[in-house]
């Protein structure tokens, strides 16, 4: 049995990359085959490696055991990711921050590490840009700012990818692949309209794979989306997935402090200092949605 790397999944065959950087196009054995999530690209895996097929480059193979996971992505299903960048445009489209903290809680909840790529620079004003950096006073996570088209920001980006397992989510039509096309022009993703309209529609159908970085690394570039499906979470839980949030644990008056309502609330007193309003604001709105949902 070899150990190898699943680098993409399409149409229920896996290729999987040996230690010596040979790909095998694998199949699933039959337990893994019955549950979707049960192998998915980043999996690290033991696999049979089987007889060689007509194309030199590849092998056939069978998946016969996935190795534990250290985080899991639920969409694009990817395993052991170290890294999500959530980009977002600044205009066309409008960046949608409350999806950005909707997203950040679903990585907290994966242990993941988040920075925040804020991308199209170009196309907003210096009033503008300055009226952004007021509104992220302070923030808890890293924010970059990129254009595809100046390529500002872009080498910086490029140094937070480097030897890391990262993934790209944001909506579609934000530059993902553009920016990636910047940092490695080789990697010729599909751009712009055309993808649009392929993706559109047919984002479950469309395959994952896991791009190679030249400074080591690796990179998966999402297909977009519109919404999240955000996760089952218990209300008086959810502090725990806003940092900024639950390093203030312990200071309120009552030690089961929601954060909502309640007199000596410390979240409440450190807005505008520790605690930026707009991810409170965030904060209320989810907390309300999963108190809704968990009354049903
Ligand atoms: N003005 C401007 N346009 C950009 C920038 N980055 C990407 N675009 C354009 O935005 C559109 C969508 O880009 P694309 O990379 O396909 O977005 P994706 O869906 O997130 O992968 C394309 O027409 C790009 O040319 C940028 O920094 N500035
Ligand atoms: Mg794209
Ligand atoms: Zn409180």
């Amino acid at each position: 049995m070899l150990r190898g790397k699943v680098i993409k999944a399409a149409g229920g065959f896996f290729t999987v990359c040996d230690q010596n950087g040979r790909n095998y196009i694998c199949r699933a054995r039959g337990a893994l085959k019955r549950n979707k999530q049960a192998l998915i690209v980043g999996d690290r895996v033991l696999f049979k490696p089987g007889s060689a097929v007509s194309d030199h480059s590849n092998s056939e193979g069978v998946v016969e055991k996935v190795l534990p996971r250290s985080s899991c992505m639920p969409r694009p299903p990817v395993a052991n990711v170290d890294l999500l960048v959530i980009i977002m445009s600044l205009k066309s489209p409008d960046c949608d921050w409350q999806l950005i903290s909707r997203m950040t809680v679903l990585a907290e909840k994966e242990n993941l590490t988040v920075i925040i790529c804020l991308n199209k620079t170009d196309l907003i004003s210096k009033d503008e840009y300055n009226e952004l950096t007021d509104l992220i006073k302070p923030y808890p996570y890293p924010v970059i700012f990129t254009s595809a088209l100046s390529y500002e920001g872009v080498n910086y980006l490029k140094e937070h990818l480097s030897g890391q397992c990262s993934v790209l989510a944001g909506p579609s039509g934000v530059g993902k692949s553009t920016l990636l096309n910047c940092i490695q022009p080789g990697l010729a993703l599909q751009t712009g309209e055309v993808s649009e309209k392929i993706g559109r529609g047919k984002h479950t159908t469309r395959q994952v794979s896991l791009l190679p970085l030249e400074g080591g690394g690796s990179v998966v570039d999402t297909p977009g989306f519109s919404r999240l499906d955000f996760p089952d979470i218990a209300p008086g839980q959810l502090a725990d997935y806003f940092p900024e949030i639950e390093s203030l644990r312990g200071y309120c008056g009552f030690r089961d402090c929601r954060h909502i309502s309640e007199p000596k609330c410390v979240v409440k007193q450190e807005l505008g200092k520790t605690v930026n309003p707009m991810r409170y604001d965030h904060y209320q709105y989810f907390f309300n949605e999963l108190d809704k949902r968990e009354a049903y």
